[in-house]
């Protein structure tokens, strides 16, 4: 078949079986396309189409496609490419993804030609494509148009089924370096992290630490993978089971968790037990216990950056490997994580946008780049470099044994983490791992520094594009006047900060505030909702304040 027929193909699967939905223009955001999953179908056949594009420009390298919306409700649906190291889309194509979702179904082909041509996109080349999808009702359906759309193009496909986020990024990983960083399947990423991790605890005991948590799936494919861990973890971390078969992310998980500050519905909780919550793709992680006054405490990705950032650091120390580590966050950590971290840890700390596509980038500009949005989503990238020095000190004669020791440590650590995305599970083991070998409880591990009360709000308004920002998104550009109010109302509380940003992945603008007390926060948090729902136009009931 010629390239032209394929293109006047594509559209005729289109108009017959995947036809446009709605005229109102999408947009390829942060987390991808995102949005009602009944509004759906045209886009993933587009993005079947466009994978295939893109793996021929790689030269037929494998491209991940992932079809989930997270954390979002169980009606909502979403897809998101993956690049060929596992990465996400470069933001070229993200643009590119958006003009193709957004022609007229009779412009297809020519759109299609028009990226081939403008491109120079080698028609000859093959390509390759790893699909994975969540457990929403609506996936399988919404399968079957990425597979129609990549059929269209005569793409290649792996279907991994019901699987994490994670383990499409992994999968692509492994096929694009022809199995350097694992082995490219669903079995050989539980394979990898569980060697690792039981190799890295002898005993499953150590001081305080118990090796035991209590386990939220947000009843998503993060519990199907936990089943399957467990059996490969034996008794090296008791796992018990929660929400793992209800409605997806309602009243549980992590976003549920770190924004209501409260444990998660469904849960038998215990003073001291280690609970974790993961979102419904199983790419975030959130931590929390309860004390003996039933006082709820939650360890989020800023506490886990810091611990992970802390533990990586004694290790260069420990094996005198010289290497630059450093940590990257957003806007939302906490202020008391990054004073912790650049005063009593003494490592440099770098802010980016929201969306950790920012903060991966940035990550990779270190040796080794622990990257965490405080929602609990991130990893942490060793440079090729790093890997390769870490090694070689595993096994160098001239160092002491205590040093190849540490090296060697080093190595095992690496291997537990996915540094190809945040990747709950992966985090969750790399936490265990850090708690056993300080012999640290949750409590322990809550001890290094208090978190300043905080609050984030939404604020709907006409059109959120009003809203623009600078310095990392700490300070908001338009609509005008808008920063300096919110600069006075900060000034008035000790250790105050407060910004405000549009949402990439919802209709709205996002609040987020911090100060010395709850009352405080709860009350700057308000004050800016009130201020910004005034000078950017908001819509719908005003921001009511505290109770
Ligand atoms: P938006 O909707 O742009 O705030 C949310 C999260 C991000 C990121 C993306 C992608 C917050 C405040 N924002 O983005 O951190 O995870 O979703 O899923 O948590
Ligand atoms: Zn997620």
């Amino acid at each position: 078949m010629s390239v032209e027929e394929l293109y006047s193909q594509a559209t005729s699967v289109a108009l017959k079986q995947h036809p446009k939905q709605t005229d109102k223009e999408i947009r390829y955001g942060t987390a991808g396309f995102r949005t009602k999953a009944d509004m759906l179908d045209s886009i993933m056949y587009r993005m079947g189409l466009l994978a295939v594009l893109r793996s021929k420009i790689k030269q037929g390298a494998s491209i991940g496609v992932m079809i989930t919306a997270s954390h979002n409700p169980q009606p909502d649906n979403g897809v998101k490419l993956v690049d060929p190291q596992g990465e996400m889309l470069e933001a070229a194509w993200e643009a590119i993804a958006t003009d193709l979702v957004n022609v007229s179904d009779a412009e297809l082909g020519q759109k299609l030609k028009s990226i081939v041509e403008s491109k120079g996109i080698q028609w000859s080349n093959p390509a390759h494509t790893v699909v994975g999808r969540d457990t929403r009702p609506s996936s399988p359906a919404l399968l079957r148009a990425v597979l129609d759309g990549i059929a269209a193009l005569k793409g290649e496909v792996v279907d991994l089924g019901i699987v994490s986020t994670p383990i499409v990024h992994y999968v692509v990983t492994c096929i694009n370096s022809n199995g350097a960083y694992g082995q490219a399947s669903e079995e050989g990423y539980y394979k990898k992290l569980t060697d690792a991790f039981k190799k890295l605890r002898p005993e499953p005991t150590n001081g305080n630490y118990q090796p035991a948590v209590k386990f939220d799936g947000a009843n998503g494919v993060g519990a199907i993978m936990m089943r399957r861990f467990i059996e490969l973890l034996g008794p090296s971390l008791r796992v018990e089971m929660y929400n793992e078969s209800g409605e997806l992310n309602h009243q549980c998980g992590a976003d549920f968790v770190k924004v209501q500050q409260r444990p998660a519905e469904g849960m038998t909780l215990a003073p001291h037990a280690r609970c974790v919550s993961v979102d419904g793709d199983a790419d975030r992680i959130i931590y929390f216990y309860v004390d003996d006054n039933e006082k709820f405490h939650m360890l989020d990705g800023d506490r886990i950056a810091t611990l992970v950032a802390g533990y990586l650091r004694e290790l260069l120390e420990a094996s005198g490997l010289q290497l630059d580590l450093g940590l990257v966050q957003t806007a939302y950590a906490n202020g008391s994580s990054t004073k912790y971290i650049t005063e009593q840890l003494h490592v440099p700390v770098a802010c980016t946008p929201t969306g950790v596509k920012h903060l991966h980038h940035r990550a990779v500009d270190f040796d080794i780049g622990v990257y965490f949005e405080a929602n609990g989503h991130g990893t942490v990238v060793f440079s090729s470099a790093a890997q390769r020095k870490i090694a070689e000190a595993g096994a160098d004669p001239s160092l002491s044994e205590s040093q190849r020791a540490a090296a060697g440590r080093l190595r095992d650590v690496m291997d537990v983490i996915n540094q190809t995305v945040g990747d709950a599970i992966s985090d969750m083991l790399l936490v265990e791992t850090v708690l056993h070998a300080r012999g640290w409880s949750i409590a322990d591990w809550s001890a290094a520094y208090s978190d300043l009360p905080n609050r984030q709000l939404k604020v709907s308004v006409k059109d959120r594009t009003v809203v623009t920002t600078t310095d990392a998104e700490r300070r908001c550009v338009t609509p005008d006047g808008l920063q300096a109010e919110i600069d006075t109302l900060v000034s008035k509380q000790p250790q105050g900060r407060a910004f405000v940003r549009p949402s990439g992945t919802e209709d709205v603008v996002r609040v987020y505030a911090e100060a010395e007390t709850r009352t405080a926060a709860d009350q700057l948090a308000y004050q800016v909702a009130e201020v910004l729902y005034r000078y950017a136009g908001g819509v719908g009931p005003k921001p009511t304040p505290p109770q």
